[in-house]
């Protein structure tokens, strides 16, 4: 599937706002794939399908989530998290994309996970710091993914995290290991 293909498909299932930040997050995640030695073809494709299934209704979420045997702790946490895996999986079902690491990147990119692949990292950062992105230490993350794409990514899960700690929200676990597994195997 070519970039206007896949663009067309997903503009259908956002918002303006959240297509101009699918589009922030292709550009960058292409940019990263450059940088980086990923394949820019599959970060391209992971980013645009990143957020499909952001406004699918709650219930319609929840009913995959069961029905498909995705993590059953995913239910206990915030809905927020649930747009990564049930997008992966309508990714594949309604798009006929069946790329593992394409899919693998689209529902893990809110979350994270331990053993993230250079794929996941870029999507993850790319939704993180695309230009359209405005909020505390944005820029700090920016300028250190110009070095290293391990410590920015360490930098914007512990973000990630510390957000919702101030703001006393529950931390979904895998958001946890995903942090634990970066630093503790950061190599210095
Ligand atoms: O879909 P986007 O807005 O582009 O970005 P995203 O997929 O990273 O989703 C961010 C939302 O997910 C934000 O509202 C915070 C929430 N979130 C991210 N990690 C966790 C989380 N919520 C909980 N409860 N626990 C997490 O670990
Ligand atoms: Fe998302
Ligand atoms: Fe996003």
């Amino acid at each position: 599937m070519n970039r206007d293909e896949a663009l067309a498909i997903v503009k259908k299932q956002l918002t303006e706002h959240r297509y101009l930040h699918t589009v922030g997050v292709m550009e960058t995640a292409i940019k990263l794939a450059d940088k980086y030695g990923a394949d820019k073809k599959k970060a391209e494709l992971a980013a645009i399908f990143h957020d499909y299934a952001k406004f699918r209704p709650k219930e319609e979420m929840k009913e995959i989530i069961i029905r498909e045997g995705m993590p059953g702790d995913l239910l206990d946490y915030n809905s927020e998290l649930w747009h990564a895996p049930v997008g992966a999986f309508l990714t594949e079902k309604e798009a006929g994309i069946n790329d593992i690491e394409v899919l693998d990147a689209i529902r893990y990119h809110t979350s994270g996970r331990p053993g993230m692949t250079l794929l996941e990292k870029i999507i993850y950062l790319a939704d993180y710091i695309e230009p359209g992105r405005h909020f505390p230490g944005v820029d700090e993350v920016r300028d250190l993914v110009q070095t290293s794409l391990d410590i920015a990514l360490i930098k914007s899960v512990q973000n990630t995290i510390m957000f919702l700690m101030k703001k006393g929200q529950p931390v979904f676990p895998a958001s946890f290991q995903t942090y634990n597994d970066l630093v503790m195997n950061k190599g210095d």
